[in-house]
């Protein structure tokens, strides 16, 4: 730890051990945790003056922090903190001038340039990844980081930068003992994605240390009314591998033995520890609460007698290390260093008022510019579930950070099964990544609990780290309990952290109906959700070539991507083609023409698009409607170009898809059809889709829930006759 306490300061022992800690770290600790609750206190009138526009405090925690700091390396190990975690920071290297810029929103914050809540961290510099509001959602993202560092220790060529995709861009760091940090709140651990990453972590003995900071209070809600027993860590010691430690969090001594031995199961390769430490909030739950409004005047003065910095101020006079003159001078000189922070923050500038577009997605490679190269057309036709599975084998063969994992896809979780050359083994539900973890082995290809939060947010931890997780989700049913990782974290990644972090993941999701009895639970499509979500690229593929490339781009690009994959389309025989071969890209953002028409233009994706030709051809046929069928291929970005050329030339067009029509994604493609194409229309935009309800079992419901060719003829002709 690096001392600020001056040679000259009265520091009186130097010779007594406390803790490991001499009596010159002792007072550098001191200071660290004044320092961080003097940030608060200036926050807090900065908050009260309008020059802040938020503040939540460390206040009580200090000691707790402090002593975590200390028994960690920055730079070296990971860090998922939250938003109490302000003396940890200060600790690990992040300056006060640093916090309060984030406080003002200055362009200059390093960890989110104004776009993040003071206290929401971030640091490349100290391996602090960006946080985030929701509550809960870093332990998953440093469970996917502690299996990143492993994969990359016992895959270390894995990790050499490789110019042509995303590899380019994402150096990564890894060490044989490195562990990670993460912090919460006593209350957020009624998050289920805490109880999911205590699973993967004790499973797998990841090198995790969890730091519960547990000042009895979630806002106003007391702990024995969110924890059985009101006591986190009594119910976690069924969990095998988990090292548990607890402690009082406002002793300073007691805080660092307990880390102290927490950290040393865990770097010596013995699984996560959880250290559970009892601390105060004297401050409210932030400034925009009033505790006194739910909590008695006794219980508070009683946590006020345990106030960290009081106790340790205390404990260093009796110990002889600081006497009442060093204690003042100290204070003055935080003070004197809290007032410069302050007056530089407050007259650095703000963010450009134009850059707020930067860095939702990457600026270094664009899936747009991906070259479009010709496919191979070597042997057979083959299905799209076959051309997929081709296209992840290849790339694994080409990206060594490629990972795949979700529920069912390896072949045998009991790999000693695969021995045995019979058995053939499961390799998903769908077969896509079937044989997968044969070639590629069990660190590779694996199952993921039954957990979708599980799997995206460890997805998120990894691709923060340099790998690159191409994850299944079993059906788009499902996964929704995947939503908060999928709307607030993984998208958002980039932007929030100022292009400081990313996370490039691949998510593959069986999605779809038309499956004559798929029902409510198996038939679901909702993509315009994930297109309404800035930061994810969406791919919707309606054959088997579409699919390879655009997987294949999927793969290499800088960005997260949503890969709709429709089930019924995987085996159809719309749509079949050769092996492209392994280099064979598709650009996103790139519809394809699949007919050429003068009198109306379908626009579309997925499975609509067979459908769609089928009416084309039978107006043909029947009545000389000439029809043309444009198929998005990509709904984000989407080719809104190809659709202006196609309706500047036939003046009337319709958009056709699957999925829901209200709310749905083509009230978007109408609505800038109507804005700005308006002129070039003889006729309506028009918009068929599929019945506003979910889609029922029996079959013949299920026909007229979703769109069919037949709906398609009478739309066109429609149309065709206005
Ligand atoms: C998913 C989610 N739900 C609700 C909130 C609102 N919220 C913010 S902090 C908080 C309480 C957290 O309590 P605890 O985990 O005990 O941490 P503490 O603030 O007491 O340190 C709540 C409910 C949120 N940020 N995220």
């Amino acid at each position: 730890m690096a001392s600020k306490v001056m040679p000259g300061d009265p520091v009186i022992s130097e010779e007594k051990n406390y803790e490991g800690l001499s009596a010159r770290q002792l007072a550098e600790m001191y200071r660290l945790m004044y320092l961080s609750r003097r940030i608060d206190d200036r926050e807090i009138m900065l908050k009260r003056q309008q020059k802040i526009f938020f503040q939540i405090s460390c206040a009580g925690h200090e000691a707790l922090l402090v002593a975590a700091a200390a028994n960690l390396r920055s730079g070296y190990d990971w860090f998922f903190p939250y938003y109490r975690d302000r003396a940890l920071c200060l600790a690990l290297g992040v300056t006060p001038e640093a916090q309060l810029l984030q406080a003002v929103g200055a362009a200059g914050d390093p960890a989110s340039g104004g776009r993040q809540m003071p206290s929401h961290w971030g640091s490349r510099e100290h391996n602090i990844f960006t946080c985030s509001s929701p509550t809960g959602t870093q332990f998953l993202q440093a469970v996917g980081c502690a299996e990143a560092g492993r994969y990359f220790n016992h895959h270390p060529e894995a990790a050499t930068k490789v110019p042509g995709d995303y590899r380019e861009f994402k150096d990564v760091e890894h060490h044989e003992d490195e562990i990670v940090y993460v912090s919460t709140g006593e209350g957020t651990t009624s998050q289920g994605e805490f109880w999911e990453s205590l699973n993967t972590a004790s499973n797998r003995k990841l090198p995790l240390l969890y730091l519960v900071e547990d000042n009895g209070y979630a806002i106003s809600v007391p702990v024995k009314y969110q924890t059985p027993g009101g006591n986190i860590s009594q119910l976690l010691h069924g969990f095998p591998n988990l090292h548990i430690e607890e402690c009082d969090g406002t002793d300073l001594l007691e805080s660092m033995a307990a880390v102290r031995r927490a950290v040393e199961h865990v770097r010596s390769g013995n699984g996560p520890a959880l250290v559970h430490g009892h601390v105060i909030r004297p401050y409210s739950h932030s400034l925009s609460d009033d505790e006194k409004l739910y909590r008695s005047e006794a219980e508070r003065k009683h946590d006020a007698e345990r106030d960290p910095i009081a106790r340790l101020q205390k404990f260093l006079v009796n110990e002889g290390i600081l006497d009442a003159a060093a204690v003042q001078k100290l204070h003055r000189s935080v003070d004197a260093e809290v007032q410069a922070a302050c007056d530089a923050a407050l007259i650095a500038d703000i963010p450009e008022l134009s850059s707020y577009s930067r860095y939702v997605y990457s600026e270094k490679m664009s899936p747009k510019s991906m070259p479009e190269t010709a496919p191979l057309s070597e042997g057979n036709d083959r299905t799209m579930a076959d051309l997929i599975n081709t296209c992840l084998r290849d790339e694994m063969r080409r990206d060594e950070r490629i990972v795949i994992f979700g529920e069912d896809v390896a072949d045998c979780s009991n790999e000693e099964y695969l021995q045995d050359k019979k058995l053939k083994g499961k390799g998903g539900v769908f077969k896509l990544t079937a044989g997968l973890q044969r070639e590629f082995g069990s660190e590779r290809v694996f199952n993921s609990p039954l957990a979708e939060a599980n799997i995206v947010g460890r997805a998120v931890g990894m691709a923060a780290r340099g790998l690159k997780p191409v994850v299944e989700i079993q059906f788009f049913d499902y996964i929704w309990p995947a939503m908060q990782q999928l709307r607030n974290e993984l998208p958002l990644i980039r932007w929030r952290s100022n292009d400081t972090f990313s996370c490039p993941a691949v998510v593959r999701v069986a999605i779809g109906g038309y499956l004559t009895g798929g029902a409510v639970y198996h038939s679901q499509c909702g993509e315009s959700i994930f297109t309404h979500t800035p930061g994810m690229h969406v791919v919707f593929p309606s054959n088997a070539l579409d699919a390879a490339g655009l997987l294949r781009t999927a793969i290499r690009c800088d960005d997260p991507v949503m890969f709709l994959e429709h089930k019924r389309l995987y085996r159809e025989a719309f749509g079949r083609a050769p092996y492209p071969g392994p280099e064979y890209t598709i650009p996103f953002g790139k519809a394809r023409i699949w007919r050429e028409g003068t009198d109306i233009t379908v626009v579309t994706y997925g499975a609509t698009v067979s459908r769609s030709m089928q009416a084309a051809q039978r107006l043909e046929r029947e009545h000389g409607i000439s029809v043309e069928v444009l198929d998005l291929r990509t709904l984000n970005p989407y080719d809104f170009e190809a659709i202006a050329a196609s309706v500047t030339k036939t003046s009337r067009v319709l958009v056709v898809h699957e999925d829901m029509l209200s709310w749905g994604y083509g009230a978007e493609i109408a609505a800038r059809i109507g804005s700005e194409l308006f002129d070039k229309l003889d006729a309506p935009v028009s918009r068929l889709a599929a019945k506003d309800t979910f889609v029922a079992y029996q079959p013949a419901l299920e026909d007229v829930i979703l769109p069919q060719t037949d709906d398609i003829c009478a739309a066109i002709q429609k149309l065709a006759a206005y």
